[in-house]
């Protein structure tokens, strides 16, 4: 069912020469413009009924996963949240394959089967995404058991209401004590669905896993190179066997919790204060400031990408749905004998 892979590193290079940082920058500039469009087209096509379920969008929060996906190695494992179209993307899941996943398409990455929140790809690292807040702490912590006989490491992706839950404590505590090669992504956007975060949670974040003696740092979120840095250095140091890493990742989601919100709990000015550090704003300005890459050059990866995300929704929309006899054979080959 494997479709030619289109993930994006195909992308054209703008055609002047640039230095390896801006370069680089480009790269993740790129990225984090895929997840966007790709989310984008997520909501339009749901809107027009091609997307069933429910999805959750990252539209705002994109640095976080490209900026972890981009430093780990092919030995390490993420588990992503039902917010996890970003994180798959951020660990080089192929974006067709996810669009066809997204539309029920036997080329989607889990066979059509898994739609938006639970999308699994061994190959790129993903071990799952999680509907249940929490089972990505769980996740990751349970493969960090194994990783650690293998030099790898493992991430969690969750958001800062999950802090609040009983796996974030029992999983950082076992983590601790055994000194897992895990790194707890906390992404905090400021909300649980629609409760402010201060609402519903005492103390610090922070102060929760440093009490257990886990390195902790609070970072900005919404810049793709600190993120870039903390996690690579977070991830260096549970891979040397310094134990569980904890980054709470400043954000902000620019759209609503899941389909059916508006919003209206925000306070205002909130959104239009966080746009202004959008993370592609933030990455377009330090490329064509600081790493001297000429407009046009973002310009062309814009161009590139419209380009790459319009041919992606023609050939998902053509694809086949799978065999509705597939799923007792795949999943559950006992029932061809039952009664
Ligand atoms: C165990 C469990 N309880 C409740 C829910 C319903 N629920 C879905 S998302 C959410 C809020 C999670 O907020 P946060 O951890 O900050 O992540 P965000 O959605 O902001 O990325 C809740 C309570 C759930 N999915 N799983
Ligand atoms: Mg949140």
């Amino acid at each position: 069912m494997a479709r030619a892979t289109t993930n994006a590193a195909a992308a054209p290079a703008p055609a002047q020469e640039l230095s390896g940082p801006a370069q680089h920058g480009l790269e993740l500039y790129r990225r984090m413009l895929v997840i966007r469009r790709f989310e984008e087209t997520v909501q339009s096509l749901f809107q027009k009924g091609e997307v069933h379920g429910t999805t959750h969008l990252y539209i705002g929060e994109e640095a976080g996963a490209v900026g972890v996906g981009d430093v780990l190695k092919a030995q390490d494992r993420a588990a992503g949240t039902y917010r996890g179209h970003g994180h798959a993307l951020g660990l080089g899941v192929d974006p067709q394959a996810l669009l066809d996943e997204m539309l029920g398409r036997a080329s989607g990455v889990c066979g059509g089967r898994a739609g938006s929140m639970n999308v699994i790809d061994l190959a790129h690292r993903l071990i799952g995404c999680f509907g249940i807040i929490g089972g990505s702490i769980s996740a990751a912590t349970g493969a960090a058991l194994a990783l650690r006989r293998e030099d790898g490491v493992a991430v969690a992706f969750f958001g800062e209401g999950t802090t609040n839950h009983g796996y974030f404590h029992e999983c950082l505590n076992f983590a601790a004590v055994r000194k897992l090669p895990v790194l707890y992504m906390c992404e905090n956007n400021l909300y649980g669905e629609f409760t402010p975060w201060e609402d519903v949670t005492a103390g610090e974040i922070e102060a929760r896993p440093r009490t257990l003696g886990i390195h902790t740092e609070t970072i900005d979120g919404n810049d793709v190179w600190a993120v870039r840095e903390a996690a690579g250095a977070a991830v260096e140091r549970a891979r040397a066997g310094e134990g569980p890493q904890f980054i709470q990742s400043m954000t902000y989601r620019f759209v609503g919790h899941s389909r059916s919100d508006p919003g209206a709990y925000r306070k205002p000015g909130e959104l239009d204060r966080w746009k202004q550090r959008d993370p592609l704003l933030v990455a377009r300005t330090k490329l064509t400031g600081e790493l001297g890459v000429p407009p046009s050059g973002v310009d062309e990866v814009d161009a590139a990408v419209e380009a790459q995300i319009d041919a992606m929704i023609e050939a998902a929309l053509a694809a086949p749905y799978p065999d509705p006899s597939l799923p007792v054979r795949e999943f559950a080959p006992q029932a061809e004998h039952a009664p």
